[in-house]
């Protein structure tokens, strides 16, 4: 058939079809174009700016054409300010941050050349500071790429676990004094911005603000890293950080990326062993802060001499802030939250710290936001906050004889609904003084949640065998690390039918429900072991309807879930066995949620003891240092999770009636 079609297109056509592809083809030589030459529409300055011990600090200052009575927004980064301020992005820091914005669209790396122009040569997120005629400056932190001095990893502020004499609080405020002073094309006040460890520098100039610091939006910031920020989550280490060590301490600039064995860390973690035996597969024992960390597994004083959250919000709320963060952010998800709630106690009048919370994965604000994993929002989310929330806020601070803005004192996206809602406060429930009060939702016998206590004569406990041979993936074993900033939508059926998940399900459910706050986890759970982890997911279970979008048809969407090493349960300092086969309450927060279960859908909650190769695995035995566990360590374990009168275990949700 197919060969009588194209005989008969050829006699339509009335000449023979060949290949339209030629056997060779040979480009003609010439000389290059010359290159198009335009005057800029700004100044790149590099100063090289002084700090209080002599170290000098790299900083690029981006200044708009005529620029006169500039505010200034400051960025202070550890992945490059050069590549920051360039369109050219190949220089770009480490491979493995997240927090990297997005070029503009039509400027990625293929730009090699600088751009006559300052809104090509930035990055997406600072489109709305170029066209608002702002001064753009960003500095390496000391010790990393163009600045002089050692470099420590998120430094601890000065005292006994950073005897440098400086950290990030001094360097921001010489740095700052020094641009008002210098930076004649500016009216002296000063914005910082940042995601992630730049969100980590912008809450460290906070601790003693500069005066000419005039407002602050830290993005996703690392606040506080063993209890949910990047590096430990209540204890459970994240493996998968050990990348990143190399990657951020190995070298001044971007550190290498150490090939894996296989494609799929599931295989690699396992066959190393314990996270020390994969760190040092990694050469970390070469990497003094693997080693401080190696050391520090517990919540000690290490961690707490740098628990940013009770350390900011310990000082006066001087300078108006914008926390930030994603409701899925995959990276830092304490901080943000933690220290609004913390300062907010200061905020007599409700107009100096502000919570904004979008349906996004980790640094996502300086990218496009219409869709997260299999969602698509109501439009450009991340472009509506940074035009219509970021600017009028920075702009009422910095630029002279700007109006009041209108600023929400929190923004958090409802992500049942799809729309953002502007409240007074957060949460909206809680266990008391929220106006809502939370409610319980029992884990009960046969897989059922009900408000309903359990009654006695229920089976005690549901039973599953954890076996750190075997652990449950975080995520399908693609072997593809694509997936890593939408994992926490991924679909949970994926797990559901393992024996080694419990899986609990509500009714369908006739009205909805909204939950708006901190879900509190409260596991009466025992281990056939003497350690363990327990993770917690909260998810929202989509009908499985054939007329409904068949994305979404039955889909189990964790809007909650976190993981808590069980050896911390009575003190994150002083690690404890777990007494075999005896219930103990594990309690714990899980992160935020601002959602509505609508009918016909159902809750869920799972429990389940492993989350591999995100987090390392709990031996199972109590040894005093996970890191060091040995091969014979790691035991199956016999989990039971409580579901009678006086142990019954519950989620405590935020409900707002
Ligand atoms: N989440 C990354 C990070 C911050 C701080 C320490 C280590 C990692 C980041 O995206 O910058």
């Amino acid at each position: 058939l197919s060969l009588s079609l194209c005989t008969t297109f050829a006699f339509a056509q009335d000449k023979p079809v060949g290949n339209d592809i030629p056997p060779s083809f040979t480009p003609p030589t010439r000389a290059p174009y010359k290159p198009f030459v335009e005057e800029a529409d700004y100044t790149r300055r590099i100063a090289m700016i002084p700090m209080r011990d002599g170290t000098k600090l790299y900083t690029v200052i981006m200044i708009p054409k005529g620029a006169k009575n500039a505010p200034i927004v400051l960025t202070r980064t550890c992945y490059n300010a050069a590549a920051r301020a360039s369109a050219n992005r190949e220089t770009a820091g480490n491979a493995l941050a997240t927090a990297m914005p997005a070029a503009r669209p039509g400027r990625e790396a293929a730009a090699k050349a600088p751009s006559p122009h300052l809104i090509d040569e930035l990055g997406l997120p600072d489109e709305v500071f170029v066209k608002a005629g702002y001064i753009r400056i960003y500095q390496d932190v000391r010790g990393k790429y163009g600045s002089e001095g050692v470099y420590l990893m998120t430094p601890p502020p000065v005292g006994p676990y950073n005897p440098t004499g400086a950290d990030d609080t001094t360097d921001a405020y010489d740095t700052i004094d020094w641009l008002v002073k210098n930076t004649p094309e500016s009216n002296g006040r000063v914005g910082m911005i940042g995601s992630s460890y730049e969100g980590y520098t912008v809450v460290m100039a906070l601790l003693n603000p500069h005066p000419a610091l005039k407002a602050a939006i830290p993005e996703s910031p690392m606040v506080d890293g063993w209890k949910g920020d990047d590096w430990f989550h209540y204890g459970a280490f994240r493996e998968r950080m050990l990348d990143y060590f190399v990657g951020q301490t190995a070298a001044r600039g971007a550190g290498p990326r150490v090939p894996h064995k296989h494609h799929d860390d599931y295989a690699n973690f396992l066959e190393a062993g314990s996270a020390g035996d994969f760190a040092r597969s990694l050469g970390e024992d070469q990497l003094p802060y693997w080693k401080t960390v190696e050391a520090h597994p517990a919540y000690d004083g290490f961690w707490q001499s740098q628990a940013l959250d009770k350390l900011v919000s310990a000082k006066p709320l001087t300078v108006p802030t914008m926390w930030l963060q994603g409701l899925w952010d995959q990276e830092d998800m304490w901080g943000a939250n933690h220290a609004y709630k913390l300062w907010e106690a200061k905020d007599t009048h409700n107009d100096m710290n502000f919570l904004v919370m979008g349906p996004w994965f980790h640094s996502q604000i300086n990218r496009e936001g219409h869709t997260m994993g299999p969602f698509i929002w109501d439009g450009d989310t991340t472009e509506y906050v940074r035009e219509d929330i970021f600017m009028p806020f920075f702009n009422q601070y910095l630029v002279d004889g700007a109006p009041k803005a209108n600023t929400p004192p929190v923004l958090i996206y409802n992500t049942g609904e799809n729309h953002w809602d502007k409240l007074q406060k957060w949460p909206l429930s809680c266990d008391k003084n929220c106006g809502a009060t939370s409610k319980p939702l029992y884990l009960r016998a046969e897989g059922k949640l009900s408000y309903d206590a359990p009654t006695a004569g229920e089976a005690k406990f549901s039973e599953y065998v954890s076996e750190p041979a075997n652990p449950v993936p975080f995520l399908p074993r693609t072997g593809d690390t694509g997936t890593w900033q939408t994992w926490l939508v991924q679909d949970q059926r994926f797990v559901d039918n393992r024996p080694d998940v419990l899986t609990y399900t509500s009714e369908v459910l006739t009205a909805p429900t909204r939950v708006s706050g901190v879900p509190e986890v409260n596991l009466y759970a025992s281990t056939s072991g003497t350690d363990s982890d327990w993770i917690v997911k909260l998810i929202d279970v989509y009908p499985d309807d054939a007329t409904g979008p068949a994305a979404m048809a039955g889909y189990e969407l964790p809007i909650s879930l976190d993981i808590f090493r069980g050896r911390y349960r009575k003190s994150f300092e002083h690690p404890e066995a777990a007494k075999p086969n005896a219930p103990e309450l594990i309690k714990y927060d899980l992160p935020n949620v601002n959602h509505i279960f609508q009918p016909g859908h159902r809750i869920m909650v799972q429990v389940q003891s492993t989350l591999f190769p995100l987090y390392d695995r709990n031996p199972q035995t109590f040894v005093p240092n996970i890191f060091d566990a040995k091969a014979g360590d790691y035991k199956k374990a016999t989990q039971h999770i409580y579901q009678t009168p006086g142990t019954a275990s519950f989620i405590n949700l935020p409900i707002v009636p």
